[in-house]
C-alpha cells in the first residue's frame, strides 16, 4: 500500500514537475552546467580532506615528521579553499537558475490568467489563482534551488565516500551497508506518510485565502449586519484545519530530526567501538579510524540532505500540478487565427437570434435576441432585476459567447475579430464600476496610455466629475485605492463613464451607469453625453425611465426575452409590462 502510494508519487513527480521544470530551465542550461562542475570540483575537494587529514596523523603526528605535516598541513589548506570556492560559487549559479525559473513560471500564470475569460477565471476561483501564482511558484522554486544546490553533491558524495571509505578500511565496511539503507527506509516512511498531508495543506491555504479574501472585500457589510462573531468564528475554523495540517506534518517533522541523530550517533559509537578493537589489535591506523569515521558521516549527511530533498518533491509536486491545472487552460474564448479587418469601422451592432446559458446553467439566461443598433442611435434595454440585461451586453467584448445565434460588428461576427480591435472601437462602463489603484490620471488613460491632458478633462467636463476633480488637492494626480474605495460610489461611476469616454470609441454601452447618480446629475450628464455620442452607436441599460425617454428604441427584457420594443410613446401604448414599470416608477416618485 505505501509502495504503491510511492510509485503513485513518483509518476505524478514524473508528469508535471519534471515538464515544468524542464521547460523553464531550459533557457539556463548554461548556468545548470556551472552548478554541476563546481559541485563536482566541491565535492571532490570534500571526499578528499579526511584522507589527508588521515596522512597527516598516520604518516606526520605518528613519526613525529613535522616537515610532513606541514607540507600536507598545506596541501590541506588548499584543498579546502578550493572546495568553499567551489560551493560558492556552485551556490550562486544555483540561486540565480532557481529564481529565474521562479520568476519565468510567475509570470507564465499571470501571463495566461490574464488570458482567461470571466469563465475561466470563474471555473477556478480568483483565491485559488492567486496562491496558485504566488505560493505554489514559491514551492516549485524552492525545490529548484534545494535540488540545484544538492543536485550533484549528493550522489557524488555517497558513492564516493563509500569507496574512500572502503580504501581505509574493508572491515568495517558492513558498518556503511548498515547504516545508510537504515536511515533511507526511516527518512523515507516518513516522507511517504507527509505527501498525502501536503496536498491537503495546500486546499487549507486556499481555504484560508478565500475566507481572507472575501472578508476584507466585504467588511463593511461586515459591520453593518455585526457579523463579526460570525466572521471570526468562520475564520477560526479554517484557520484551525490549516493548523491542524500543519500540527499533523510537525509530528512527523519532530520524529524526523532525533530518528536522523540517533542513527548518526549510533553509528559514530559503533565505528569507535568496533574500530578501537581493530585499532588496539594493531590491524588499523589511528588516521585510517578517523577518516573512516568522516566518511561516514558525510554519506549519512549525504543520504539526509537527499532524502530531505525527496521531502520537498511531494509538495512542490502538488504544487506544480496545480501550476499545471492553470497553465494547461485552453483559454474558452480567444482570438481568432485570421481575424477579419471589417470594410468599415462604423460601429453598427447587431444581434441576430443571440440564445446564451451560463456554463453549468440550466437554462439560458438570453432567448432569441435579435437587434441592431446604428451609429448616432441610442438604444435603451429596461427590464427588471435578473432579466438578463448585463449578460446581453457582456456578449458584445467577448466576456462570454453565446451559445446559439451570432453577435456582429459592422457586419462581422465579432468571433472572428480581433479583441484588441473590438475593445478599441467598443467601450463597457461595467455596472459594477472598478477602479484599480494608482491615480485618477492612470485610471483615466486606461484604455488609450497617450491621451493629453486635455482629453483626460474633456471626458471628465462630460462625464460631470471635473469639479470633484479639479477640489481634490492632487488634481488628476490623486490617489485612487484598490477598486476605488475611496470615492464615492457616484464618483466611481462618473470616473468610469469619463474612462470610456478617452478612449471615443464607436460603440459606448452603458450598463446601469447613472444608477448612483442623482437625478439632476444624471440629467445633466445625459445632456453632455448626447453631444459627445451623437455620432456613435450607444446601448444603455437603465433602471428609471426618465434616462431613456428619448432613446430611439427601447427593448423590453423579460426573463432572457425581448417582449416589446419600440419608442417610450409607443410602448406607452402597447406595452402593458412596460407600463408596469412606468406605474411602479411614478408611485414611487409620487410618494417621494
Ligand atoms: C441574468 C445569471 C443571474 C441572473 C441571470 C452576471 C451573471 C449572471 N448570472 C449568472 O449565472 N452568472 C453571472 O456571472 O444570469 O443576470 P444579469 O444579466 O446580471 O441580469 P440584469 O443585469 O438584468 O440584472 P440587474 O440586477 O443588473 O438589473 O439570473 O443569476
Ligand atoms: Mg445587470
Amino acid at each position: 500500500m505505501r509502495m504503491a502510494q510511492l510509485s503513485v508519487a513518483i509518476t505524478r513527480v514524473e508528469s508535471m514537475l519534471l515538464t515544468l521544470i524542464r521547460r523553464y530551465s531550459k533557457p539556463y542550461m548554461s548556468y545548470i552546467l556551472a552548478v554541476l562542475v563546481f559541485q563536482l570540483a566541491s565535492t571532490i575537494a570534500a571526499l578528499y580532506l579526511p584522507s589527508l587529514n588521515a596522512q597527516i596523523i598516520d604518516q606526520g603526528v605518528a613519526r613525529g615528521d613535522t616537515d610532513f605535516i606541514w607540507q600536507t598541513g598545506a596541501v590541506m589548506l588548499l584543498v579546502a579553499f578550493v572546495q568553499v570556492a567551489a560551493a560558492i560559487a556552485g551556490v550562486y549559479f544555483g540561486s540565480r537558475t532557481a529564481m529565474a525559473v521562479g520568476r519565468d513560471l510567475r509570470r507564465a500564470v499571470f501571463g495566461k490568467v490574464t488570458s482567461f475569460s470571466a469563465k475561466d477565471v470563474n471555473a477556478f476561483g480568483a483565491p485559488t489563482l492567486i496562491t496558485r501564482g504566488t505560493n505554489d511558484v514559491q514551492q516549485v522554486q524552492m525545490l529548484l534551488l534545494m535540488g540545484l544546490n544538492f543536485m550533484v553533491a549528493t550522489p557524488i558524495m555517497c558513492v564516493g565516500g563509500i569507496i574512500m571509505a572502503l580504501r581505509e578500511d574493508l572491515n568495517l565496511s558492513w558498518l556503511v551497508w548498515v547504516s545508510v539503507p537504515l536511515l533511507a527506509v526511516v527518512v523515507g516512511y516518513l516522507v511517504v506518510r507527509l505527501m498525502p498531508l501536503f496536498r491537503t495543506m495546500q486546499r487549507k491555504i486556499d481555504r484560508i485565502n478565500a475566507v481572507l479574501r472575501e472578508q476584507i472585500i466585504g467588511i463593511r457589510v461586515v459591520r453593518a449586519f455585526v457579523r463579526e462573531p460570525y466572521e471570526t468564528e468562520r475564520f477560526g475554523g479554517a484557520n484551525k484545519e490549516l493548523t491542524d495540517v500543519s500540527l499533523r506534518i510537525g509530528a512527523l517533522f519532530v520524529l524526523m530530526f532525533p530518528a536522523i541523530s540517533m542513527i548518526l550517533h549510533l553509528s559514530t559509537a559503533a565505528v569507535l567501538w568496533f574500530g578501537g578493537q581493530r585499532v588496539d589489535a594493531g590491524a588499523m591506523q589511528v588516521g585510517s579510524l578517523t577518516a573512516f569515521l568522516q566518511y561516514l558521516l558525510q554519506i549519512l549527511m549525504a543520504v539526509m540532505m537527499g532524502t530531505f530533498m525527496a521531502m520537498m518533491i511531494p509538495r512542490a509536486s502538488v504544487c506544480a500540478d496545480r501550476i499545471g491545472e492553470v497553465l494547461d487552460v485552453e483559454p474558452s474564448i480567444h482570438d481568432p487565427l485570421s481575424p477579419e479587418a471589417p470594410a468599415s469601422l462604423a460601429g453598427v451592432v447587431e444581434y441576430r437570434d443571440v440564445t446564451f446559458a451560463y456554463p453549468g446553467a440550466e437554462s439560458p439566461v438570453l432567448s432569441n435576441i435579435s437587434f441592431t443598433a446604428r451609429p448616432g442611435q441610442t438604444i435603451a434595454i429596461i427590464g427588471s432585476t435578473g432579466a438578463g440585461k448585463t449578460s446581453l451586453l457582456s456578449l458584445l467584448p467577448r466576456l462570454y459567447d453565446p451559445v446559439a445565434g451570432q453577435v456582429l460588428l459592422d457586419g462581422v461576427p465579432v468571433d472572428r475579430l480581433d479583441r484588441a480591435e473590438i475593445t478599441r472601437r467598443v467601450a463597457l462602463v461595467p455596472q459594477r464600476p472598478y477602479l484599480f489603484s494608482g491615480t485618477i490620471e492612470h485610471n483615466l488613460r486606461f484604455g488609450k496610455t497617450e491621451a493629453t491632458d486635455q482629453e483626460l478633462w474633456d471626458a471628465l467636463r462630460v462625464a460631470q466629475g471635473e469639479s470633484f476633480v479639479r477640489e481634490k488637492k492632487n488634481g488628476l494626480d490623486a490617489r485612487i485605492s484598490q477598486g476605488g474605495t475611496n470615492v464615492s460610489g457616484g464618483q466611481r461611476q462618473r470616473l468610469c463613464i469619463a474612462r470610456a469616454l478617452v478612449t471615443k470609441p464607436r460603440v459606448y454601452l452603458f450598463d446601469d451607469s447613472f444608477s448612483a447618480l442623482d437625478v439632476a446629475t444624471d440629467a445633466r450628464l445625459r445632456a453632455a453625453l448626447k453631444e459627445t455620442t451623437k455620432d456613435a452607436t450607444v446601448i444603455i441599460v437603465a433602471q428609471r425611465i426618465s434616462t431613456i425617454t428619448e432613446a430611439d428604441q427601447i427593448l423590453v427584457l423579460d426573463n432572457g426575452r425581448i417582449v416589446d420594443r419600440g419608442s417610450h410613446e409607443e410602448l406607452l401604448e402597447t406595452s402593458p409590462t412596460y407600463q408596469e414599470i412606468v406605474e411602479s416608477q411614478l408611485s414611487v416618485e409620487e410618494v417621494a
